[in-house]
Parts: C-alpha cells; structure tokens; sequence
C-alpha cells in the first residue's frame, strides 16, 4: 500500500509496506516517525530483496523506523534518508532506524539485495538522534539483532551506536574480553589498523577483542572519507562481491 503520513504497523503478524513519497524527491510533512513497530509487533517485513519492495522512508520528522518492545521484524532492501534514486539526500529528522528493547530483527542480511540505504538523517540534529542505526536497552533485552551488508552514509551521528538507556551520548569503547552486556551485548568492534589494495586485492591488518573460543563473521566497508569520530559509517562493501552500486557507486 502507499500511505502519505505517519503509519503504524500494530500487531499484524505480516505486514509488507510500501512507504512512498509523492515525488520521491521531496517530504510531504509528516512529522513524526516513519514507521512505528511497537508493543510485540514481532516478525514483520519492511521492503524485500527486490526493486519492487523497496520502500522509500525519508523525509520523516524524527526516525524514519522505530522498533520498540518488538521482535524479528526484517528490514530489507530499503532506502531511508534518500530521495527515490537512493542517492540524493531526503534525510529524516532523528535516527534512521532505532531499536528498543528488541531482539533477534534484522536489518539488512547477508546478501546484497537485502541491503538498505541508510543515510542523511538527524537533520533536527542530537537531540532527535541520528545514527544510522542504534540499539537501545533499558529494561528489556536487545540482543540478536542482526546488521549486515547496508550502505550507511552522512548521517549526523555514528553509522551503528549500541547504547544503554540514559547513555544516549556516550561514545563507543571496548572492553577486555567483551563480557559487558547491553544491546548486542555491547559487542566490542574489530579496530582496524589498515589497509592496501594491490592487484586486485585488498589487505586489511586490525584486531578483535571479544569473547575466547567463539566464531564471528567480520564484514568490511569503506566510505569515501573518513569521519572525525575516527569510527564512522560505511558506505560500500567492495570486497564481498564486487563494487555497490546501489547508492549510485563509488
Ligand atoms: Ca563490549
Ligand atoms: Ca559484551
């Protein structure tokens, strides 16, 4: 369906949306959230693998997505913060995509197609937010929440933040063996020490520091510039298989 204002997607079990602006280059006022999945609004579907499911949420007055108390909703394919050509800047107010007290959604996927744009938002600046995408835990749980193979770029703040309740400001740290726990479990960040590319190929040298004797899956990004945080977004992942051109190429 199109809607032309603030939407909430209540309890529906299934729900596949199609959020549009009228010109696609343009907000129409909305001045709140994008889209709201709130109060056990568990296993929905926002956008899908193809063209055709893609839904266009930006322009919005706050976050153009919030998933609050809810779990295993997917969020695929999707540009937020763009125009309909997925590359020039319709930004949100707040936060592109903002978890709380939610566990096991997912937000992109491990393939190209499930990746969402993620970018120019927290226009309204700090005080609305404006991460790309941020996790949230206060009494509930967050945990399990999936990140993966999304173009996230120029918006205000971090491109991912995980953060406890009333430390909505505080920057980014690892511990020591990763035992602290929070949103994703506060997982500790692979601290990357550089890269070269030669012949075709690309070296990168860094460590992790998170928990002994356990698997993890590392994804890397690049972005044209660096962010002054020195953590930043990522806007292409060119190495898993070949140049993203999904936000208009690198
Ligand atoms: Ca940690
Ligand atoms: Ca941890």
């Amino acid at each position: 369906m199109d809607w032309t204002s603030a939407a909430a997607l209540a309890t529906s079990s299934k729900a596949t949306t199609s959020a549009r602006i009228a010109s696609g280059t343009a907000a129409i006022g909305n001045v709140r959230s994008g889209i709201m999945l709130e109060y056990a609004a568990n296993t929905n579907t926002v956008g899908g693998t193809s063209a055709g499911l893609r839904n266009i949420i930006s322009g919005n007055g706050t976050q153009a997505i919030g998933i609050w108390q809810s779990s295993g909703n997917i969020i695929q394919g999707n540009f937020i913060g763009t125009q309909h050509n997925g590359s020039g800047s319709l930004g949100n107010g707040g936060t592109g995509i903002h978890i709380y007290n939610g566990s096991g959604n997912s937000i992109g996927g491990a393939t190209a197609a499930a990746a969402n744009v993620i970018a120019f938002n927290g226009a309204r600046g700090p005080s609305y937010g404006g991460y790309g995408v941020a996790i949230a835990e206060e009494s509930g749980a967050s945990v399990g929440n999936l990140i993966r193979r999304n173009s996230i770029f120029s918006n205000g703040l971090l491109g991912i933040h995980l953060f406890n309740w009333g430390c909505f400001f505080c920057a980014p740290y690892n511990d020591p063996g990763d035992a602290d726990s929070g949103p994703n479990n506060l997982q500790n960040f692979p601290v990357l020490a550089g890269a070269s590319s030669s012949g075709g190929s690309i070296a990168i040298t860094g460590t992790l520091n998170s928990t002994p004797n356990a698997a993890f899956t590392l994804d890397f990004y690049a972005s044209p510039a660096l962010d002054e945080s020195g953590f930043g977004q990522g806007k292409n992942v060119p190495w898993l298989d070949g140049p993203d051109d999904r936000c208009g190429g690198q």
